[in-house]
């Protein structure tokens, strides 16, 4: 190398320099667009995105979506048209993205979904998914009821099930593992199925009128979440009727409300769906800003809660 070459090689570098230190410095700048505030795992969720972010010195601009998906699409238009790094949402159902991810391919800003998955056209459209597994969740209930309802070989057990949000991945899903699991005993029957969006109130309203239809015995409930269980409680005490005991109760999410039910007797079994997935999407965020490679799909590892281990392991919950 010549000196001239080697000093002009010195003095573009040192004029790069403050440049790319600018941009490194610079917060990563995250729209978040959540589902709404629904449940106490969504809470529980809300509450990791936010305080992982500002750990990362991630900026968040968080859109709180009120369970419907216009509002959802709105702000990821926002979060476009804010030229926001990345964007990370949870969407609060599976289809009907096409055309606003398209949107953000074309302004360049990678997507990133969390806790629950679309079903578009191009799977390209998004770089990650990061959450649990849905369908095996489902199973997990599922499996728990078999070996219940084999203790007692020849009952017929009627079910009824509260699905949650009409639409939404963990609702489909759930169902389907759940089906999927329960079909090998054919005196596992699910006598009615409606929606509780997910919430306490609407589980409470749906048990009530699956309890005055009074044309079949009820022994099991099956709940996509611990919220609607929670409500169906209530319900089922108010009908005179003990939860936990006179019915069955299978729920999803293993939040502290849910503990607490199991110690009161009033729950049988939770199955964990864990929602502190800030941490994880942070550094995702990072790695996908930074043009690293990442996994498409990143699960998180749950266990199942049965009441006996309630006790033991409620100070352990961390929501
Ligand atoms: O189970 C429920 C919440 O998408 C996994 O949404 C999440 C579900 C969760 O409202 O409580």
């Amino acid at each position: 190398m010549t000196t001239t070459l080697l000093r002009r090689t010195l003095l573009g570098a040192a004029l790069l320099a403050p440049l790319v230190a600018t941009a490194a410095d610079k917060p990563l700048v995250m729209g978040f667009s959540q589902v709404g505030a629904e449940s106490e795992w969504r809470s529980a969720n809300t509450a990791s995105v936010k305080a992982a972010a500002r750990q990362a010195g991630i900026t968040l601009k968080f859109a709180d979506a009120q369970q419907k998906q216009e509002n959802q699409v709105k702000a990821i238009r926002t979060f476009i048209a804010q030229k926001v790094d990345v964007i990370a949402f949870s969407p609060v159902v599976e289809s009907g993205w096409d055309t606003v991810l398209k949107e953000a391919r074309a302004a360049r800003i990678p997507v990133v979904l969390t806790d629950r998955a679309v079903n578009v056209s191009d799977p390209s459209l998004y770089v990650s998914f990061i959450g649990s597994d849905f369908v095996e969740e489902g199973r997990k209930a599922g499996r728990w009821l078999l070996e219940r309802a084999a203790k007692n070989p020849g009952a017929s057990l009627n079910i009824v099930e509260l699905q949650g949000t009409v639409g939404s991945a963990p609702a489909i899903d759930r169902k389907k593992g759940f089906e999927e699991v329960i079909k090998a005993n054919p005196k596992l029957q699910v006598i009615r199925s409606q929606s509780g969006e997910f919430t306490r109130a609407k589980g409470k309203e749906v048990m009530e009128a699956f309890l005055k239809a009074k044309d079949k015995k009820i022994d099991v409930l099956y709940a996509h979440n611990d919220d609607m269980a929670i409500g169906a409680i209530q319900a089922i005490e108010e009908a005179g009727l003990k939860p936990g005991k006179d019915i069955t109760i299978i729920s999803i999410d293993g939040v502290k409300g849910a503990f607490q039910a199991m110690l009161a007797g009033k729950l049988n079994v939770t199955i964990e769906c864990n929602p502190l997935l800030g941490p994880q999407l942070m550094e995702l965020a990072r790695k996908v800003v930074a043009g690293q490679p990442v996994e498409k799909r990143i699960t998180v590892i749950e266990g199942v809660f049965p009441a006996e281990v309630a006790a033991k392991e409620l100070p352990n919950r961390k929501y």
